[in-house]
């Protein structure tokens, strides 16, 4: 199998949220099989979702990966959680939150994992970053297919 491409979000709101993101994109880099290509700019984005909770920072990572799509969510819920992620309330506050928004051109409905992400039709933030790393949403969703 060949190395996939994959666009990692990374969320905080909770801590030093610039120094937590700096670690996730290396602890990232450092995934077997995988290097970093691309980050987008770091962005504050206001919370989403019922939950009154602070601000996020938001970031757009592009990863080259040889990690199958559910190797590489059980890699980033191994970083999330060495950043001491406390699970308490659907979209509530976190030190770090790891979501795969793309992977490849596939499309996945796993109960664990849903690629391309649900929410990105929703959120515009994600929209953007993407694009800054040279993808343009709609078209990624669009071409995005069953494994094979
Ligand atoms: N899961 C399914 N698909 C995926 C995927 N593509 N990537 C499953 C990652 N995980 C995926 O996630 C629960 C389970 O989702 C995982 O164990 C995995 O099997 P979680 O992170 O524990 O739950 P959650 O994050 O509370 O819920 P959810 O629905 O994943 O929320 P999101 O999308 O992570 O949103 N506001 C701003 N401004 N910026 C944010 O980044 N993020 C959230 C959380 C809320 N509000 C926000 C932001
Ligand atoms: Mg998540």
């Amino acid at each position: 199998m060949g190395a996939e491409r994959a666009a990692v979000a990374l969320g905080s709101n909770l801590g030093d949220r610039a120094a937590i993101l700096a670690r996730a994109r290396d602890a990232i880099a450092r995934l077997p099989g995988s290097r970093l290509l691309a980050a987008s700019a770091v962005e504050e984005t206001a919370p989403l979702g019922g939950i009154p909770q602070g601000p996020y920072l938001n970031q757009m990572l592009l990863v080259e990966t040889a990690l199958e799509p559910l190797e590489l969510l059980d890699a980033l819920l191994a970083i999330e959680r060495v950043e001491g992620r406390v699970r308490r309330e659907r979209w509530g506050p976190r030190t770090l939150d790891c979501d795969i928004v793309l992977y490849g051109d596939r499309r996945i409905q796993e109960r664990d994992l849903v690629v391309p992400h649900a929410e990105l039709p929703n959120r515009d933030f994600w929209q953007r970053e993407l694009r800054e790393l040279g993808i343009e949403w709609r078209k990624a969703v669009a071409s995005a297919r069953g494994a094979a």
